[in-house]
């Protein structure tokens, strides 16, 4: 039996390799991106089995994504390579500020955006289910795999966690990616939402009111990213800051957060507490900040043990 499993698109990243608008750079370098493809290479990468749903077409970016998931010893038993259909793919500029660099996603159409309830095991394989507000984002077959998915994953006993990872771009409206949302997130277990998207979610950026309504929703944790102040934690019982590790300089944000689930995931399947899942999530996010990439950052378990031998981390 699979530790996690997880569902969602991958796609070839170009990161520019300067600085400025993506229209004026000439240097691309090339890498695996997708959230949930980076929450299962983070737990990996940890030592946790990890399986991957999706499609990819029989191109060469498909080819070079199906061997990150080999490379990374993530279980591909449910990838299916699609004749009929392209691989996505995205670019992403480079800044030099800290700030949330231009992203443009050449995706519509894709392999993955054909996924449907078909592409389902059909009893659910694993521990837990990780899922985040991306892939119901893709396409009417997409939603309705994800429902199924966490019905089959409900059925079979496996715990559930849900990143909203709002990305607006691709819903057909504001109100129907709130609801959609709102609606998965009353489905699962563990909650982990950003500040902004609890503002955009819920309309409250005060991490204790939207732990609390996710709480009555039906969720048993939730932790509420804060980015550099950390996280709040919160489940029936008690909630509390969890500090973050300063980093000197940000080199990229992209990827944080799904470092963050990896944390907070790999963390509550070993039996840890909740603060001290939220602690390891701090500590993942601050080292993929560090790198350019959506994973370079993502530790090893013997990093992640030497960065958690410094205070502030699980
Ligand atoms: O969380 C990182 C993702 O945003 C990135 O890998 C690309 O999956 C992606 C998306 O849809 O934006």
């Amino acid at each position: 039996r699979l530790d996690v499993l997880t569902v969602g698109e991958p796609m070839v990243l170009f990161a520019a390799a300067d600085p400025g608008p993506l229209h004026s750079v000439s240097r691309f370098v090339r890498c695996a991106a997708g959230a949930e493809l980076n929450v299962a290479i983070g737990l990996s990468r940890l030592g946790l089995r990890c399986g991957y749903i999706t499609r990819l077409g029989q191109d060469s970016f498909g080819d070079y994504l199906a061997g990150e998931l080999r490379r990374e010893g993530i279980d591909d038993s449910y990838v299916v390579r699609d004749a009929a259909q392209r691989t996505g793919f995205m670019l992403k500029s480079k800044t030099d500020d800290g700030s949330d660099p231009q992203i443009e996603y050449h995706r519509a159409g894709s392999a993955a955006s054909h996924l449907g309830v078909d592409d389902l095991p059909r009893v659910f394989p694993a521990r837990h289910l990780h899922l985040t507000g991306i892939t119901p984002a893709l396409s009417g077959s997409t939603l309705a795999m994800v429902l199924e998915l966490v019905a089959r994953a409900r059925a079979a006993g496996a715990s559930i966690s849900f990143d909203p990872n709002l990305r607006p771009r691709l819903w057909p409206s504001q109100q129907i990616m709130v609801d959609t949302l709102n609606r998965i997130a009353a489905l699962a277990d563990w909650i982990l939402p950003g500040r902004a998207e609890g503002e955009v979610l819920l309309g409250t950026r005060d991490p204790q009111a939207i732990a609390r309504h996710y709480l009555q929703a039906g969720a048993q944790r939730v932790v509420v990213k804060l980015g550099p102040q950390g996280a709040w934690w919160q489940d029936a019982s008690e909630g509390g800051i969890a500090e973050a590790i300063p980093v000197a300089h940000v080199v990229d944000t992209v990827g944080a957060g799904d470092g963050f689930a990896v944390g907070v995931i790999s963390a509550l399947l070993e039996g840890l507490g909740l603060p001290q899942a939220a602690a390891r999530g701090n500590a993942i996010g601050a080292r993929v900040v560090q790198f350019p990439g959506d994973s370079d950052g993502l530790p090893t378990r013997a990093q992640l043990e030497s960065i958690c031998a410094q205070p502030r981390c699980a």
